[in-house]
């Protein structure tokens, strides 16, 4: 494994390193915000940041510079920024540690984006049950204000930006940009029809930029490194700079490790994760978060950037691989995240509220044995029914699991049901007929 410079993660790497201001700017920390903002045009900080290469860090990896352009050009009046630290896809869990462990990194990106897109206020909308997340953000925004690189003035260019936390209330679906914004204007997180996008009717049918944590983490070592720097890390040109995998479930060593794009699962799981736990064999693992299709020991060698992983039929989505071994049971494992998804579901959309409720309960029936050979015919056409029917991504996302594990695992669901069979165990009334 080619040793590589860690970015992100550097500074809370160092022994030591506590992540308040006065460490931040001994790593270096505000020089960026020094170096752009009064000096460098709003426009060419955009520029530069479309040159990096760098796309969004949340799960859809749409090109950052590109979406600040979307904003109406020649607009007068206020627009957001709105930073999105709802994290809660299930597996990923970068955000809280950038957040809680190297604040201001954040901050200063925040800042920066704000320069750049013209925006006087942004707001970060935290996830509720990161408590600990907020109040750090909360000290850093106090000691980032004392200090002058948050409020009115900065560096006396000018420049205001004003800094909001904002914790959410549980709700996963508020981690869809509209359903964030929705919320944070005070309503229940349903998500909106798109387009309009954010872009130009956002936070209060304002211009609005929604970018997530790790997006907006980058930009300090972007502005001062320069663009062409960043473009040359990962899998240039289209997967630059390096992206931090959370690493969970059946692994020697689970947790967060940043890499440059480009590298293989066989290396993230192998190398940095320590193999897999007591040595069993690997059975498969989810590349991108709950919401990404299954892959299998087939797909290890598969390299880890935004191409590479949709040819192989799933998404590098939010960054979060989980790791099943040999024994998993597939339709459990299936089963599981369908139950997440169930107990998530907006309800806004009719295929997706009433469908993840059919979906778990055939799901729980064959798991019970109590299925019947006709329910994977129910399953598929209930997930065909699904994906692509509904306002946002969710009905696309609830309906991975099953659709992933039926293509590689559908003898698991057969075995099951042949065994409800063998046993006889299929009583009418105990699946309500
Ligand atoms: C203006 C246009 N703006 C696109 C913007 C749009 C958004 C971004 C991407 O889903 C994925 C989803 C989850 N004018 C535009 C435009 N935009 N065209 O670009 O948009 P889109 O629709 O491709 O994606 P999305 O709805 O943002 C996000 C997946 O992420 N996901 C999520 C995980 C959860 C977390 C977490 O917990 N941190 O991220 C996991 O894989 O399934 O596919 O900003 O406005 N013409």
């Amino acid at each position: 494994m080619p040793p590589h410079e860690l970015i992100l993660l550097k500074n809370m790497s160092q022994p030591g390193y506590t992540g308040s201001l006065a460490d931040y700017e001994k790593a270096g920390g505000y020089q960026a915000l020094r170096k752009t903002l009064g000096k460098v045009a709003p426009a060419d900080v955009t520029t530069t940041v479309m040159k990096s290469g760098l796309r969004g860090r949340g799960g859809a990896g749409f090109p950052t510079g590109v979406k600040w352009g979307f904003l109406p050009k020649d607009y007068r009046g206020p627009l957001y920024l709105c930073c999105n630290a709802d994290e809660s896809e299930p597996g990923t869990f970068k955000d809280r540690q950038l957040m809680e462990r190297d604040p201001h990194q954040v901050l200063e990106g925040i800042v920066l984006a704000c320069y750049a897109i013209g925006a006087e206020s942004a707001y970060i909308y935290i996830r509720g049950e990161m408590v600990l997340g907020s109040k750090i953000l909360e000290r850093a925004l106090g000691e980032a204000r004392a200090a002058g690189y948050v409020g009115k003035n900065i560096f006396g260019t000018g420049v205001d930006v004003e800094v909001w936390v904002h914790r959410g209330a549980g709700a996963y679906i508020c981690g869809e940009e509209t359903a964030l914004l929705e919320s944070l204007e005070g309503k229940r997180g349903l998500p909106r029809v798109k387009p309009p996008f954010p872009a130009t009717h956002g936070l209060y049918n304002k211009p609005t930029v929604v970018n997530n944590v790790e997006t907006l983490a980058n930009l300090p070592h972007i502005l001062t490194r320069g663009a062409e720097w960043f473009a040359a890390i990962g899998s240039p040109p289209k997967s630059t700079g390096t992206r931090i995998f959370c690493v969970s479930g059946h692994v020697t060593r689970p947790g967060n490790y940043e890499v440059p794009m480009g590298v293989t699962f066989r290396e993230l799981i192998f190398e940095h994760a320590g193999g897999m736990r007591a040595d069993r064999p690997l059975k498969a693992f989810i590349p991108g978060g709950a919401s990404a299709p299954f892959l299998t020991p087939d797909h290890l060698d598969v390299k880890m950037d935004f191409e590479s992983v949709a040819a192989a039929g799933s998404m590098l989505g939010s960054g979060g691989v989980t790791v099943m071994e040999e024994g998993t049971s597939m339709v459990w494992a299936a089963l599981r995240l369908m139950e997440f998804f169930y107990h998530e579901s907006c309800g806004k959309c009719s295929p997706c509220r009433e469908g993840s409720s059919w979906l778990v309960q055939t799901m729980r029936r064959i798991m019970a044995k109590r299925g019947r050979m006709e329910d994977l015919e129910t399953l598929t056409d209930l997930c065909k029914n699904i994906a692509g029917r509904t306002v946002c991504a969710f009905g696309d996302a609830e309906v991975s699991p099953i659709m992933s594990t039926l293509k590689y695992w559908r003898q698991e669901y057969v075995d099951l049901i042949r065994e409800a069979e063998a046993a006889n165990l299929i009583r009418p009334e105990a699946v309500g007929m």
